[in-house]
C-alpha cells in the first residue's frame, strides 16, 4: 500500500491516487473472484421496478440489496446464502484510512461493465453518519461526481482510476454523489474489462 497524501475535494472528501499498487490490486480482484462465488452478482431493481446498470453482491455481516419492497441492508444474499466474509486485505485498507476504529459491516461490490452508470444519490441507509464510506476502485477509470448535501447544487467531477481509495467522513459524508460514466477499456487489470468498486461502511 502507498502512503501519499490524499486529494481533497471538499473538507471530508478524500481520495488517494494510487493508494493500491497492481501486485495488490491483482490479489483484490482473486478475493472478489471468492466473495462472487459464494454470493453471486445479482441485478438490483428500484423500488419502482427499473433494473440497474450496476451489477452488485456483498461481503460482511450485511449487505445491501433493492428490490420492489425498497432498498435496505439484509443478513442474506436474496439467494438464501449469508454474505461471505470480508477479505483480510480489504480490511487492511479499512483501517489504513477510515480512522475509527470499528470494523466495517458490510463491503458492498459493484461490477460496472462498459455501459453501467450509478444517478447522484447520498448514503444515507447507515444508522451512524460519524462512520465514514471507504471506496475501492479497480479496473477500468469512473468519471465520479460529487456535489453538496442538498440536491441541486453545484458538482465536481474527478476520474478514479484502478487502486485509488476515496473516502466520504464527517461533513462529506451525506454528499449526493454518483459515477456518470466508466472508460471502458483503460485497464487491464480484469481480463474482460468493466470496474469493481468496493465500498465499506459499519451499518448499525
Ligand atoms: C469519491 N458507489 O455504492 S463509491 C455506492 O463507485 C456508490 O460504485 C460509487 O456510491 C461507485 O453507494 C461511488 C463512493 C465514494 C465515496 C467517497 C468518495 C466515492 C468517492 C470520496 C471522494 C471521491
Ligand atoms: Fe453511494
Amino acid at each position: 500500500m502507498m502512503d501519499c497524501d490524499p486529494l481533497e475535494l471538499r473538507p471530508g472528501a478524500r481520495v488517494w491516487h494510487g493508494f493500491i499498487d497492481r501486485t495488490a490490486q491483482q490479489a483484490l480482484v482473486e478475493d472478489i473472484r471468492h466473495v462472487v462465488e459464494a454470493a453471486p452478482l445479482f441485478r438490483p431493481v428500484t423500488a419502482r421496478g427499473r433494473p440497474m446498470s450496476v451489477r452488485m453482491t456483498s461481503a460482511g455481516e450485511y449487505g445491501w440489496v433493492s428490490d420492489r419492497s425498497g432498498y435496505r441492508y439484509e443478513p442474506r444474499h436474496p439467494e438464501g446464502v449469508a454474505w461471505p466474509a470480508i477479505p483480510g486485505r480489504v480490511l487492511d485498507i479499512w483501517n489504513a484510512v477510515s480512522g475509527v476504529d470499528r470494523p466495517p459491516q458490510c463491503c458492498l461490490v459493484n461490477f460496472y461493465d462498459a455501459d453501467a452508470k450509478m444517478g447522484l444519490h447520498q448514503d444515507r441507509d447507515e444508522a451512524d453518519f460519524t462512520m465514514p464510506v471507504v471506496s475501492i476502485s479497480l479496473g477500468d477509470d469512473a468519471l465520479f461526481r460529487v456535489g453538496g448535501t442538498a440536491r441541486g447544487g453545484p458538482t465536481q467531477s474527478v476520474w478514479l482510476g484502478s487502486g485509488d481509495v476515496a473516502v466520504l467522513s464527517g461533513e462529506a459524508r451525506l454528499v449526493y454523489h454518483g459515477i456518470d460514466r466508466i472508460r471502458p477499456g483503460s485497464s487491464t487489470l480484469l481480463p474482460k474489462g468493466g470496474r469493481i468498486n468496493l465500498t465499506l461502511r459499519v451499518v448499525d
